[in-house]
């Protein structure tokens, strides 16, 4: 496998799509920009079924259809990439499933372990996670319209939440971005952190 793979991670409204977007435009080399849930059009008609404000899924169900969609994408989308020589953009992976199903729905540990080991072949090189302050974070959110089912979870869901990816982001493979400030501010640290862990991704062309 050639491609480096990175995925952004963190709390609702913390500007990971807009970063992503100018991450895309900085980086040479072969890109490909993707999400989840989503990336594939099953994953993205599970999507619709998650974020659904009607619909109630335990943390359970939710991680059983996060996975489920995050098969598919993995081996239609991500590792054909990968195999190819493209580097992947993925706006979230299986460390939301840790964080919102196992931090913030207090699903098992062990059963969000063993459906990362049975549908995840491939981890990140990097993981960016975004750190925002919760109100802030849904409060940006919120000024782009309706709030979608996670977006309605209390505060206190949400500090959990964000609590898991502060864990998260101490592990060898992942950086913490501090994501308050002005989104060329924030652009400013992951280049910082990108040229630091994988300066090959920089100086590709
Ligand atoms: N989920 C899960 O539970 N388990 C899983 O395994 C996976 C996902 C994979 C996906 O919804 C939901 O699925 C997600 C977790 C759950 N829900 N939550 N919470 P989503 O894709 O709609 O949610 P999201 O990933 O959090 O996306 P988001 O709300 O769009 O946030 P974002 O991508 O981090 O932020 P943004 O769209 O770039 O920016 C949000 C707004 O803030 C927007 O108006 C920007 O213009 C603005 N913005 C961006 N940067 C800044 C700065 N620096 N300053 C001021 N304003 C800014």
């Amino acid at each position: 496998m050639s491609g480096r793979f990175l995925t952004f991670e963190g709390p609702e409204g913390a500007g990971k799509t807009t970063q992503i977007a100018r991450l895309a435009e900085t980086l040479p080399g072969a890109l490909l920009t993707t999400r989840e849930p989503g990336g594939t059009k099953g994953g993205e008609a599970v999507r619709s079924a998650l974020l659904n404000p009607d619909a109630a899924w335990t943390p359970l169900a939710e991680a059983l259809l996060m996975n489920a969609a995050r098969d598919a994408h993995v081996q239609e989308v991500i590792l054909p990439a990968l195999r190819a020589g493209t580097s992947v953009l993925c706006d979230r992976y299986a460390d939301s499933t840790d964080a919102y199903q196992g931090g913030g729905g207090g699903l098992d540990q062990d059963i969000v372990d063993a459906l990362r080991r049975w549908v995840c072949p491939v981890e990140p090189d990097l993981v960016l996670v975004f750190d925002i302050d919760v109100k802030t974070g849904l409060e940006r959110a919120a000024a782009r319209g309706a709030a979608d089912r996670f977006e309605a979870k209390g505060l206190s869901y949400h500090e959990k939440v964000r609590a898991r990816f502060l864990r998260i982001a101490q592990r060898d493979n992942a950086v913490l971005i501090d994501a308050s400030g002005s989104p060329e501010a924030v652009q400013n640290r992951i280049l910082s952190a990108v040229s630091d862990r994988l300066p090959d991704l920089l100086a590709a062309s």
